[in-house]
């Protein structure tokens, strides 16, 4: 076997050179034991017919795989807390009432058409998304500092954040809480970052380590980019409170660190769109710049219609436009345009008085339906006497309890009981019912009890 490729650089290579260099040690080091030198491993004719037979079988995603497994259960009291997409009380995935709607009067408008939108969007959908998350009446907005381009949901909005960073920003490392969305360090690595972490979660109080978080970004290089939740931390259902909020703006600003917001769940973690987007605003009022990556896939239901949004505020309008330009020289060879029919849905639900009203009961609906089932699964191990303290389960917010389980002790509730939850001990609040969570609850309560 030849020794692994890595690509080789020099102090004054090109950025497209460090990316390949970032994407080829990205490679290596995620690669398992058993496929240490996949990237140099030679196609020949000694592994077979294919040019391709010499690859090694990649592991299902953490995330997603965890649906393929429930999907191949016969079990008929199967469950799946993986992957964050709400359930209704029956248990089905839900389309909201406002989206079917207006998906109706696009099928019925033969006026429309199927042309090629701008590389950036829907125009409308942008200016209409950065008033949804920054405040109608943001002055960012009116003074025309921010840029908005739509993107393939949230991932998409992150992915492309990343690029543009990688391309154009003069520190290239991106701290990350500790823990984050599975995703987050992949998108990032592959956009060409380095990635590190800050302390975010302490197991011990199974809340938010403050001081740790402080300490870290506090000795991180000026200028790093910071990925920051916007609200309903994912796995860990923990926030920062307004006060710590407030000071880790205030740490953030003044070590000209360069905030990367995250928002995939606006609206999840209180049921109020606005109240959800209060810690953002406060970064955007104190005039200094930042990313933002929207999602819609949880907020308006609309998971594969892969509709999102990347803004970024700048300080003034001349940069915020040559941002936006150079955002195009981005996307254009990534995915050339993006799709319109998710971003039109959402465009019509925004601009619509009625209909935006509509969306905000049905939001609160599903935020509130979520917020009863931590009482109720709460209340269930309460009930049975379950060991330990789960008041994490009440007091975390959003779509998802990190139960504070073990990977063994997940894997022992899949196997006897077949839930389904990602190894981490997370579960999706949103897909359990009145009707699973006592099915969850003697799960729990075996796994705890019975050394396993
Ligand atoms: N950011 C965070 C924090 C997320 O949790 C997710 C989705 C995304 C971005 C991306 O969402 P989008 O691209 O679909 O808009 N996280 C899910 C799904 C809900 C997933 O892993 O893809 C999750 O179960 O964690």
């Amino acid at each position: 076997m030849r020794p692994p490729v890595i690509f080789q650089t020099t102090p004054s290579s090109s950025s497209s050179d460090r990316r390949l260099n970032t994407l080829a040690k990205h490679f290596l080091e995620t690669d398992s034991d058993n496929n240490r030198n996949v990237m140099s491993a030679a196609p020949t004719a000694s592994h077979g017919d294919s040019v391709f037979a010499h690859l090694v079988r990649a592991p299902e995603d953490p995330i997603l795989g965890v649906t393929l497994a429930y999907n191949k259960d016969p079990s008929p009291v199967k469950l799946n807390l993986g992957v964050g997409a709400y359930r209704t009380e029956e248990g089905k995935p839900l389309v909201l009432n406002v989206v079917r709607r207006v998906e109706q009067q696009l099928v019925n408008d033969l006026a429309r058409n199927k042309e090629y939108l701008p590389i950036t969007g829907v125009a409308e959908f942008n200016k209409l998304s950065a008033q949804l998350i920054f405040g109608a009446d943001s002055p960012a907005i009116r003074e025309g500092r921010v840029t908005t381009v739509q993107c393939l949901s949230g991932t998409g909005s992150l992915r492309v954040g990343g690029e543009f960073l990688a391309k154009h920003y003069h520190q290239r490392t991106i701290y990350l809480p500790q823990p984050t969305w599975g995703n987050h360090p992949k998108v990032f690595t592959l956009a060409g970052l380095t990635v590190k972490t800050y302390r975010y979660y302490a197991p011990a109080t199974r809340g938010l380590d403050f001081q740790g978080l402080i300490e870290d970004l506090g000795a991180a290089p000026s200028g790093s980019v910071v990925l920051l939740h916007a609200c309903a931390h994912n796995p860990t259902g923990v926030d920062p409170t307004p006060e710590q909020w407030e000071e880790i703006r205030k740490l953030i600003r003044s070590k000209a660190l360069l905030p990367f917001f995250d928002s995939a769940y606006q609206g999840f973690a209180s049921g109020s769109l606005d109240k959800d987007a209060q810690p953002v605003r406060s970064f955007v009022a104190d005039g200094g710049e930042l990313l933002m990556a929207q999602s819609y896939a949880k907020n308006m239901g609309l998971y594969g219609e892969r509709v999102g949004a990347l803004s970024i505020v700048c300080k003034s309008a001349d940069v915020a436009s040559k941002v936006e330009s150079q955002l195009k020289l981005v996307i254009r060879p990534m995915y050339s345009s993006p799709p319109i029919h998710g971003a039109t849905i959402v465009a019509a639900v925004l601009k619509d008085s009625n209909l935006f009203n509509e969306w905000t009961i049905e939001l609160k609906g599903m935020a509130d339906r979520i917020i009863s089932m931590r009482q109720q699964l709460f209340d269930a191990l309460r009930a049975r006497g379950t060991p330990g303290d789960w008041s994490h389960i009440i007091k975390q917010i959003g779509m998802f309890t990190f139960t504070g389980l073990n990977s063994e002790q997940v894997s022992f509730m899949t196997k006897e009981y077949h839930i389904y939850m990602t190894s981490d001990g997370r579960i999706s609040m949103a897909g359990l019912s009145a009707k699973t969570v006592p099915h969850l609850a003697d799960a729990i309560h075996a796994a705890v009890t019975k050394a396993v």
